[in-house]
């Protein structure tokens, strides 16, 4: 340990720990210029707060079986020993996979884990599964899976969302940046594998210096730093298409629009530009008729489309927008409206999709290779959409459609889970209760008593990071982090590697799981192999792994040039066509027409969501990301617990729509949908649209504490509200930003949040 303590790392930045005394020291790294605050959640996994200290298992599946059980997530927990539970979860495997095989087992299991190379849980039981002969398992996500399936189709590849232009490319030329859903700062905090300096507030703040304006198209006004002076258009959520088919409309009519871009570089623009004149419907999609949609003059909504054809302008669109009920519409609407300005593959120009939506998303192209944990084929190549994981557990051999495919669910008899907390961020948690209980075995492996853990039949008790050594390394990020181990790990705790070594064993694969090494010399091994294979053919000259974890942290070398996404496109499309059916930007798409999906036709169309505010629930809910944890991780840590009101999540709303409910801040009221109730602590703020509440995701799910309110949950997970139905037919993707619900107070004495204790 160095005076400065152990260099360790997370989604949310690299670190120092120290222990002190009883707890420990978490400091940033040195040369973070903007740490972000949710490194003080940390402290509490080295703390037995939570945590699963011992395997346990759900005593109705011990005493009577696997089997679809209505008791699940709500029987008793007994502890038992590693050995004898192993030895019954392998012969319940050995069972399911001699009756039924492969298709029978889940192992999607979707989640963010945490951040390492090695000790990556999704890739530990992906490499488990597929020397087993593999099993069922999910593809696309939940942060982005409407862009997954549409930006291939209309663009050719996913590079808009994983790699667009560089963020220095933005900070140096545009002039204007109309930002749909924001830039919201708790977002980009956050990066899948680690972070090691946090750029984006820096280099907003400097193309703001520089006379770069900005607009922020959200219900929230604060997904956009107020430094930056934007011009916010509160739209209503969900409207974002209404509003940019408007903007198209605009340059159409003004002739402002790049005929010759649109000659040269598009496919479908007759039939798209035909139907913002009402070809399709026969109502021109004017800014009048947008603005009964999307609650935005007309005349600021020409305004801003006439200011987006005088300077070098980006349109970015948040992950988050498309994370609704028709998801794929404002996209691609997105990608029509930066096609008719003619920028995309200038420097600064153009549009990009999930700016900000974690801190990653144009900070580096993410050219050098990373030390990487093998996972093997997966033999049987069985996938789902992530987010229809009720839907097949509910509907076994039943049909659906994902982009142009007819597919029919598996029957899934075990449910295998590590390093997700699907009882935190599907929707309908209610439906997912019915879900889970339709399996005969569900297993999970979370170091903490999570709603996902209380859902099982058994738990696996996993270390954190800080009870193990690993490579902190994201393609995003500038350097690798020699994560050293913190302290010893709590209870009987183990790794997930070697709990699935070890069942591994069990039916006879062990050796090829483990390859005959422990996990730490895994670790140095991958190190090792990179070291002098995918680094040293890419010119980086890598210290040893002694010499790496001596130093703690490794630099990598500066990558050439600045990303300008589309560039080579852009300067001759002929010879380098987009991976397209016609080799340009699909504005209407043959394909996606051919599908023939009225919730996704050929090209962006304005779809009114099926669920709009009524008598009954008259408030448009928007639920986001949340500021003060990474998604559920760590909801019982000292920033997150700083950021609850009356003990639960913040739900906040307009001061008009409190006063017309006798509503004030501070107090415990209830949000009731169709799908369920839970309790939240009221802030009134004028940062939110009227008519619209905003409650964050990632409060554990505490059905205890509910059943004493008399609502689903006590607690305030936010998913207890929203709707379980795919984007569309397309992407089939989480839809969890959006739903109606009503709010009121809550009489009586709140219950105690349960979720934190031992069951
Ligand atoms: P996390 O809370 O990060 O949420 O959903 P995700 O499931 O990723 O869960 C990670 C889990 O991994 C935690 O329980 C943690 O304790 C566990 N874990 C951490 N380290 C280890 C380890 O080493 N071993 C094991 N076994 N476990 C470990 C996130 C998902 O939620 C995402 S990505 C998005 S973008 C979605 N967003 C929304 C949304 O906008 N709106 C709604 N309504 N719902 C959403 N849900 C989605």
């Amino acid at each position: 340990m160095s005076s400065s303590g152990i260099p360790h790392s997370s989604h949310w930045g690299a670190f120092h720990a120290t222990p002190d005394g009883e707890g420990l020291r978490v400091t940033p790294h040195p040369d973070d210029p903007a740490p972000s605050s949710l490194l003080q959640n940390v402290p509490v996994a080295a703390t037995p707060t939570a945590r699963v200290l011992r395997p346990h298992v759900r005593r109705g599946w011990w005493e009577d079986g696997p089997g679809p059980d209505e008791r699940r997530g709500r029987d008793e927990f007994l502890a038992v020993g590693w050995d004898e539970l192993l030895d019954r979860v392998a012969a319940d495997y050995a069972r399911v996979l001699a009756e039924h095989g492969p298709r029978a087992v889940y192992a999607g299991s979707y989640g963010w884990a945490s951040a390492g190379r090695f000790h990556h849980s999704q890739s530990q039981l992906h490499r488990f599964s597929n020397v087993l002969g593999g099993a069922v398992r999910s593809t696309w996500t939940y942060s982005h899976g409407v862009g997954e399936v549409l930006m291939p189709r209309i663009v050719g590849s996913q590079e808009p969302l994983i790699s667009p232009t560089a963020w220095s490319s933005v900070e140096a030329h545009t002039d204007l940046v109309i930002a749909f859903g924001g830039l919201p700062a708790k977002n980009s905090e956050v990066a899948s594998g680690g972070i090691s300096r946090h750029e984006v507030a820096g280099r907003l703040r400097s193309a703001k210096a520089r006379g770069a304006e900005f607009v922020l198209v959200s219900p929230l006004r604060d997904d956009l730093a107020t430094e930056l002076d934007a011009d916010w258009l509160d739209v209503v959520p969900g409207t974002d298409t209404a509003l940019l088919l408007a903007m198209c409309h605009v340059l159409l009519t003004d002739g402002t629009c790049d005929a010759d871009f649109l000659t040269t570089h598009t496919a479908g623009s007759q039939e798209f530009l035909h139907s913002l004149r009402g070809g399709d419907d026969g109502i021109e999609k004017t800014p009048e008729w947008a603005a009964e949609i999307c609650g935005i003059p007309a005349g600021r909504i020409r305004d801003l489309a006439r200011r987006a054809v005088r300077g070098r302008t980006m349109v970015m669109v948040s992950w988050s927008v498309a994370r609704a009920r028709f998801g794929e519409q404002p996209l691609w609407a997105a990608v029509a409206f930066a096609a008719m300005i003619g920028q995309i593959g200038l420097p600064g120009g153009g549009f990009g999709h999930g700016y900000a939506s974690t801190g990653g998303v144009g900070k580096r192209a993410g050219s050098y290779p990373l030390p990487t944990f093998p996972q093997f084929a997966d033999p049987l190549r069985v996938r789902i959409p992530v987010a229809r994981i009720s839907d097949a557990l509910l509907h076994p051999g039943e049909p659906y459609e994902v982009d142009g495919r007819h597919e029919n669910y598996p029957h899934l008899r075990i449910v295998h889970w590590a390093g997700g907390n699907p009882f935190h961020h599907h929707q309908d948690l209610q439906r997912l209760q019915r879900a889970f209980r339709a399996a005969e075995t569900v297993i999970v492996h979370d170091p903490f008593w999570t709603s996902t853990a209380r859902h099982a039949d058994v738990v696996f008790a996993a270390t954190t990071t800080l009870e193990r050594d690993d490579i902190g390394a994201a393609r995003y990020d500038d350097r690798l982090i020699a994560m050293g181990r913190v302290h010893a790990p709590l209870g009987e705790a183990r790794d997930d590697h070697a709990v699935l070594a070890d069942l591994a064993g069990r039916l006879g694969v062990g050796d090829r799981f483990t390859e005959g090494r422990t996990a730490q010399e895994w670790v140095e091994h991958l190190y090792e192999e990179w070291r002098s294979g995918p680094a040293s053919r890419a010119g980086i000259l890598a210290p040893t792994y002694a010499e790496f974890v001596a130093a703690g942290e490794f630099a990598l070398p500066a990558e050439p040039g600045e990303k300008v996404m589309f560039a080579s496109f852009r300067a001759d499309p002929e010879t380098f066509p987009l991976r397209t059916p016609s080799g340009r930007i699909e504005l209407h798409s043959s394909t996606i027409a051919g599908f023939g999906y009225d919730d996704c036709p050929g090209h962006p169309v304005w779809l009114a969501p099926e669920e709009e505010p009524d008598g009954e629930f008259p408030l448009r809910l928007v639920a986001n990301n949340p500021a003060t944890r990474l998604h559920s991780q760590l909801d019982h840590g000292a920033t997150s617990q700083a950021g609850k009101v009356a003990g639960r999540e913040p739900v906040r709303m307009h001061a008009r729509d409190a006063a017309a409910r006798g509503l004030h801040d501070g107090q415990v009221v209830v949000l009731r949908s169709r799908r369920g109730s839970c309790l939240g602590g009221l802030v009134v703020s004028d940062a939110v649209r009227e008519g619209v509440v905003q409650m964050s995701t990632g409060s554990w799910f505490d059905p205890v504490a509910g059943a004493a309110a008399g609502v689903t949950c006590g607690y305030g997970n936010v998913n207890v509200l929203t709707r379980d139905v795919g984007s569309s037919r397309l992407a089939q993707a989480c839809t969890g930003q959006h739903a109606t619900v009503q709010v009121s107070a809550f009489d009586g004495v709140p219950p105690r949040v349960t979720i934190f204790d031992q069951p």
